[in-house]
This record gives structure tokens, C-alpha cells and sequence, in this order.
């Protein structure tokens, strides 16, 4: 089992899509663990995407994720990292396939709707970044039993 974090961006929460989007992930038996909607602050921005602050798109990220409410999501499941990236789709949404989430509602790269760790050390990280240990849960599914 893994855990891995999204972030439903804010044209994700102001486009009406944050159920479609989690009901995706509930489907392929992605559990949420924790689960949060709240509009994040610059510095909070700024230190997620420390990584990218030499990039010139920088500024316009910490913009747009700043614009509005996001949904802060743990989710845990088997290969959780893997199978969120390949539901998320390619981080250009011209070069998405279709059935991912960002070839039905990503219009460019800056604004590709969902973030998800890119590995199981990332995702140890951006959870603990977001998240208290307590605020995460663990429990298995109804629908998962088969
Ligand atoms: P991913 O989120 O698919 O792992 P990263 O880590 O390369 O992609 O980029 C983080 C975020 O930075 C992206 N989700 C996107 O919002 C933004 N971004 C990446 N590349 C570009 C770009 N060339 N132009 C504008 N924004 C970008």
C-alpha cells in the first residue's frame, strides 16, 4: 500500500468537478485518508513548489494556486503514486489520453487542474507539508471488500 497527495486546483473547485474528480479515485479503489478545502496561502505556495522557484513560470503557479480554494487530498491505495499520475494524465494536457482527468478538463499546462506527488518520497513529504499524522485515517472501504 501507498499514499499519495493531490491537490484538486482552483479551476478544479471552481468548475464543479471536485466530485467527479474524488469519485474517480474512490472507483479505482483510492481511499481518501485525509481530505481538506481551504484557498492556501502565497508562502505556503511558495515553499510546495520550492522546487521550481528557478523556473519562469514560478510566479504564475504561486498565482493560480493561490486564486482560489484548492482540495487537499491524502489518498492510499495499492501502487497509489503510479495509478494517480496515470489517471491525472501527462502534465501537458495536449499530450494527455484520453480517460485521464486532464484530457476531460485541463485547458493548458499552468492550469492542469489536479497535482499529484511523483513518487513515494514525495508524497511522505507533501503529505506531512498539508497534514497533521493524526488528521490521516486509515480504514478500508465497503466497496474494496470483494
Ligand atoms: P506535475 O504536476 O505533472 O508533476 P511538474 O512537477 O513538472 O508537473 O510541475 C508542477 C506544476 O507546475 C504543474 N502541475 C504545472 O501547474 C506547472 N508547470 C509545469 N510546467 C509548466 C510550464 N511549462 N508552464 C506553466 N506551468 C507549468
Amino acid at each position: 500500500m501507498q499514499n499519495t497527495l493531490v491537490i484538486i486546483k482552483p479551476n478544479g473547485v471552481r468548475g464543479a468537478i471536485i466530485g467527479e474528480i474524488i469519485a474517480r479515485f474512490e472507483k479505482s479503489r483510492l481511499a481518501v485518508s485525509a481530505i481538506r478545502l481551504r484557498t492556501i496561502t502565497r508562502a505556503e505556495a511558495e515553499g510546495f513548489y520550492a522546487e521550481h522557484k528557478e523556473r519562469g513560470f514560478f510566479g504564475e503557479l504561486v498565482d493560480f494556486m493561490t486564486s482560489g480554494p484548492v482540495v487537499l487530498l491524502a489518498l492510499r491505495g495499492e501502487k497509489a503514486v503510479e495509478a494517480v499520475r496515470h489517471m491525472n494524465g501527462a502534465t501537458n494536457p495536449a499530450n494527455a489520453l484520453p480517460g485521464t482527468i486532464r484530457f476531460d478538463f485541463a485547458p493548458n499546462t499552468g492550469e492542469n487542474v489536479v497535482h499529484s506527488s511523483d513518487s513515494a518520497e514525495s508524497a511522505a513529504r507533501e503529505i506531512a507539508y498539508w497534514f497533521k499524522a493524526d488528521e490521516l485515517t486509515e480504514y478500508t472501504p465497503a466497496s474494496y471488500v470483494l
